[in-house]
């Protein structure tokens, strides 16, 4: 995942560095050009003043003070390395050496990087959110930033961190133990991944002594009942089941009653999903929800669909009411746009990743590590 933007965050970085360098350079020689042109008047109003006997005295401290500020022009030279070479440049004495961050500056920052995060899908208020957060970061601060490429870097991985919710799973966990049965809905559009995240979300309740019942509530697409009982035997997990074409919220409403009797833990409530988000399912769903009372509303989208799944949440959410996400496909997603822009639009946390076809292969999610990993080399 984010296989396009690491790339080219750090081109972006780079080309930022050097810009920024250039306007830092530019500074110092306007300074330097500043202190010659007092210099050269304080020598005309000088020569102006001195008697012919005070001369000689006077030409031998000015050859003494020169030696001394030659001599201090060679402390005050430095090295920067840049892209492996080194490149001698003058250091900035202090007073000039803090820079306070303008708000063009951050814009100049934000043009660079906002490219390359539109360019792999992140959506247009997630971008936004990020330049507010890096100019909330960056204005105003007096600070090298210029000469300090990992500041710059941290800030920008705070401010992408800024634009993600996640939801704990320590949190999620203990969520789960506070009711019994804890019921979770998983709705999304088809081929999502909901019915692969069922099961591997069962792996993680019983690897947390959790016990969890499944339901077959997709009784629409041929063949899902099947799918969902292989995976229940496979991890040995009850799965409560009508016929195709039976009501869905009958199964859920079934699936309850049995979490109650069996002292179960977990009901996860399997739900059927459509080509396009059709006025059938969104009323389909809201049966279910009504009957079923889901303590937690998944919505599992395929990471892979970019902008489209972020939309789908958002439909979703307006619909039904959503209480977290969670982003299968993440393996083979190149981008990252839609885990980058899914809790931002929705205002809900993203809970885990789905990173394969394996039971085990379901992490949690983690926005500190996400952003970090974006700015990682
Ligand atoms: N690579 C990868 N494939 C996944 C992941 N999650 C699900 N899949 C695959 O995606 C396909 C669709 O998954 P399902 O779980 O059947 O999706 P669904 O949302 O239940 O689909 P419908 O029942 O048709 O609505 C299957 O081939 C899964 O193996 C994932 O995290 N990574
Ligand atoms: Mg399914």
């Amino acid at each position: 995942m984010f296989d396009f933007i690491k790339k080219k965050i750090k081109d972006s970085l780079n080309s930022i560095q050097k810009k920024l360098s250039k306007e830092e350079e530019k500074e110092i020689l306007e300074e330097e050009k500043k202190e010659e042109n007092i210099l050269q008047q304080d020598k005309v109003e000088l020569k102006k003043d001195i008697l012919p006997e005070d001369k000689k005295e006077i030409k031998e401290e000015v050859r003494e003070i020169k030696k001394e500020v030659s001599e201090l022009k060679d402390v005050e030279k430095g090295e920067t390395k840049a892209e492996g070479k080194q490149q001698k440049i003058p250091v900035k004495k202090k007073s000039i050496l803090s820079h306070t961050v303008t708000e063009e500056d951050v814009e100049m920052i934000y043009s660079e990087i906002k490219s390359v995060l539109l360019e792999n899908n992140v959506a247009l208020s997630v971008l936004e959110g990020i330049e507010k957060e890096l100019k909330n970061r960056l204005v105003g601060q007096s600070i090298s930033v210029f000469g300090n490429k990992k500041y710059l870097e941290n800030a920008i991985k705070e401010s992408i961190a800024g634009v993600l919710i996640a939801y704990d799973k320590e949190k999620f966990i203990s969520d789960i133990k506070s009711k019994k049965p804890f019921i979770i809905l998983i709705i999304g559009v088809n081929g999502a991944g909901k019915t692969t995240t069922i099961a591997k979300l069962c792996k993680f309740f019983l690897s947390n002594d959790l016990k969890p019942v499944v339901a077959a509530g997709d009784t629409f697409r041929a063949a899902s009942i099947e799918q969902l009982e292989i995976h229940a035997k496979r991890l040995n997990v009850p799965i409560i089941k009508h016929t195709y074409g039976a009501d869905p919220a009958a199964v859920a409403f079934d699936a309850v009653k049995h979490a109650v009797s069996a002292k179960e833990d977990v009901v996860l409530i399997d739900t059927a999903g459509r080509s396009d988000i059709n006025k059938n399912l969104i009323e389909e769903l809201k049966k279910v929800k009504r009957v079923s009372k889901p303590d937690l509303t998944i919505f599992i989208g395929d990471a892979l669909t970019g902008n489209d799944v972020v939309k789908q949440a958002e439909v979703f959410n307006r619909e039904i009411g959503i209480d977290a996400n969670i982003l299968s496909k993440a393996d083979v997603d190149k981008k990252g746009g839609a885990v980058l822009s899914i809790s931002y639009v929705t205002k809900k946390p993203i809970l885990f990743l789905g990173t394969g076809q394996g039971y085990d292969d379901l992490i949690p999610f983690n926005r500190e590590k996400t952003a970090s990993f974006i700015l990682s080399e």
